[in-house]
């Protein structure tokens, strides 16, 4: 299949300095972790953080912003540009993210535009697009991947720089984890969405990775999953479990 496995540390609103440093000291330290022809990490500390790990990081991983303005810099207060991150060597950015989705209002074609927008610059985008229990409940947990999908298709040619991140929003935190079998299905079905909307080549190389929820104790069946690239991991990328979540697809 030639998917590159894919573990991504989002650290959200977490850390102060002596904290990230001991982070980054567990991941520098850390034996045993697949080479980068196998195993892609991406971590992902605050802005403010950034150019801390980006100079005592070990070279083998990446960074992502965990968000970026959506179009060119200027009169937007608070704001962080793609220009800017790119400016500072940091390659990949985490968009459309459910706590940004949800308390931050962000609509299906706003995160769309956002993403259009980081790849024209050069960046690339872990995109996380997910149902809430109560759309699960009613049956709507493929429609509303869809949704988020068709936002996303209509405003970009080019997937070769996104990575999609199925997150579904009840298993954020929550410790409640999605089944293998559920993140398996819908995988598949993003999968196929991706092929009868895209094109085979699309819905065969881009990686679509599990969030939710992901310890040291579920990554390992959730990583035999054959639809499942790899993880966006939030509360455990914090502790040194995580060491065990990246060994997990071997
Ligand atoms: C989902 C995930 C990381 P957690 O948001 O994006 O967080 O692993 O804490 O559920």
């Amino acid at each position: 299949m030639g998917r590159n496995f894919f573990v991504g540390g989002n650290w959200k609103c977490n850390g102060i300095t002596e904290e990230v440093k001991k982070i980054v000291n567990v991941l520098n330290a850390a034996a045993d972790v697949p080479p980068k022809e196998k195993l892609e990490v991406v971590i992902s500390p605050p802005f403010v953080f950034l150019p801390h790990v980006k100079s005592s990081l070990r070279q083998d991983f990446s960074l992502a912003a965990q968000n970026a303005w959506v179009r060119k810099g200027g009169a937007f207060t608070g704001e962080i540009s793609a220009e800017m991150l790119v400016d500072l060597g940091i390659p990949w950015v985490i968009l459309g993210h459910s706590e940004r989705r949800l308390l931050l209002k962000e609509s299906n074609e706003f995160v769309a535009e956002k993403v259009a927008y980081a790849l024209s610059q050069g960046l690339k985008v872990i995109v996380c697009i997910g149902e809430t229990l109560e759309q699960r409940e009613s049956g709507q947990a493929l429609i509303v991947v869809a949704e988020q999908l068709k936002a996303i298709s209509g405003k970009v040619s080019d997937w070769g720089n996104i990575v999609l991140a199925y997150e579904p929003v009840w298993a954020i935190g929550t410790g409640k984890v999605a089944t293998p079998a559920q993140a398996q299905e819908v995988h598949a079905d993003l999968r196929k969405w991706l092929k009868s909307h895209i094109n085979p080549k699309v819905a065969e190389t881009v990686r679509i990775i599990y969030g939710g929820s992901v310890t040291s104790a579920n990554c390992i069946e959730l990583a035999g999953q054959p639809d499942v690239d790899g993880f966006l991991v939030g509360g455990a990328s914090l502790k040194p479990e995580f060491i065990d979540i990246l060994k997990a697809s071997l």
